[in-house]
């Protein structure tokens, strides 16, 4: 039987791609927009799907809104990928990262414990949650200790989810995700403010890039890849928690080095901290400054998941390496840049 899904944050990186493959699976595909102008559109329509998604305007702020729309709808699946997600943002709107983060989701999970508690239920929770690490790699049982207001509303929507399962035995899954990127990345986020800046150096439109702290060490995986492990937690016999990891760490000083490799450029360092400098080893141009602006107030140095129970349990497995997301990425953004200058 068809199936029909709900999509929260359909506008994002992970909606799109979610978006795409509910529709390849034959799901009647409604998608929850926040109303926030015609230019967010652009994932969707790179993907193709602008016309095929059914947008809803709904806000994870606003109660009745949830309420009638889930009522309409009364959808088999929700996937809840809307978010504050931007981890520095947080620091400066805690109060409305946790509206949405935190109680957001509560809102949707006590309006669908009253309308259809059948509803599978799926929550974007994040490896944000581990922050000042506890154990390394951090497994579905490492003890959490978040780093942000983005972290800690997260880890209070991933209690919720534990908890809803447990008390009203609904189908909530929280998926526990690693950082996972691609060409559809927001440009906020590091690894797409580098290839995207990358790819205007590489055209002269652009002299260097300024960034924060380049020692941090994420495990970043392709999101494509992370959109199919989602799907799969909902398809299980029983609700569970599961870490989508790759199982390996970079810093994003060797996220700079590779990205700026892929496009020619070799990169030497010079300095310390603040004062560091990447400078082009042909030209001895500077092309990475470091400024303050771009550090957190308490910072997640290390993220490195291990996926092992999602590999036994969903038999979800990353295939797309490092080297290969960060030339995908900056190819991408060699294209978009070309594009725009003519
Ligand atoms: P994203 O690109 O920032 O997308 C988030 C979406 O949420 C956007 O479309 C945004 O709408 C929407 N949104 C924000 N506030 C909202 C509100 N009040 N009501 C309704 N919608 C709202 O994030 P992503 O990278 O796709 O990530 C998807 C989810 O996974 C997020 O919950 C994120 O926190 C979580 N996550 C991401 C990662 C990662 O590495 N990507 C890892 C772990 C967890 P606009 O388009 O209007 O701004
Ligand atoms: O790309 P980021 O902003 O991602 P962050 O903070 O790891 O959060 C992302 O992944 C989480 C999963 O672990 C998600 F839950 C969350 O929604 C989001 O998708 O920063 C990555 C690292 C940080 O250590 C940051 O301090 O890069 C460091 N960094 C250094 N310079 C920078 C910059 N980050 C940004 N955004 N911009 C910089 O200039």
């Amino acid at each position: 039987m068809n199936k029909t899904a709900l999509i929260t944050g359909i506008r994002g990186q992970d909606g799109a791609y979610l978006g795409r493959l509910l529709l390849e699976k034959g799901y009647t595909v409604f998608g929850a927009d926040r109303r926030s102008g015609e230019s967010g559109n652009w994932r969707l329509k790179e993907l193709g799907i602008e016309n095929e998604i059914k947008i809803i305007y709904m806000d994870l702020l606003e109660f009745e809104n949830i309420y009638r729309t889930i009522e309409r709808i009364k959808p088999d699946e929700i996937y809840n990928l809307a978010a504050q997600s931007f981890v520095h943002a947080s620091f400066e709107q805690p109060i409305l990262t946790s509206e949405v983060d935190a109680i957001g989701v509560l809102r949707l999970l006590d309006i669908i414990r009253t309308i259809k508690p059948e509803t599978r239920f799926y929550q974007a929770s994040t490896s944000e949650m581990f922050g000042k690490v506890q154990e390394i790699p951090q497994t579905e049982k490492t003890p959490f200790y978040p780093r942000s207001p983005y972290g800690v509303a997260k880890l209070f929507a991933h209690w919720m989810i534990v908890n809803y399962r447990e008390a009203y035995n609904m189908f909530t899954c929280s998926g526990i995700l690693f950082n996972h990127e691609s060409p559809l990345r927001g440009l906020e986020f590091i690894t797409r403010k580098l290839t995207y800046g990358i790819a205007r150096i590489k055209h002269g439109l652009q002299d260097k890039i300024v960034v924060g702290n380049l020692d941090a060490k994420r495990d970043w995986g392709y999101a494509d890849e992370y959109i199919q492990g989602m799907w799969l937690m909902l398809q299980q016999e029983q609700a569970d928690d599961y870490i989508l990891a790759t199982g390996e760490t970079h810093t994003v000083r060797e996220f700079v080095e590779y990205a700026f490799d892929s496009v020619g450029f070799k990169i030497r360092w010079e300095g310390q901290d603040v004062l560091t400098k990447g400078i082009d080893e042909k030209t001895g141009k500077v092309l990475i400054e470091v400024s303050p602006e771009f550090y957190r107030p308490a910072e997640v140095e290390l993220l490195l998941g291990n996926p092992a129970k999602a590999k036994e349990r969903l038999g979800w497995q990353p295939v797309v390496k490092f080297e290969e997301l960060v030339r995908m990425m900056t190819e991408a953004d060699i294209r978009r840049v070309i594009e725009e200058k003519r």
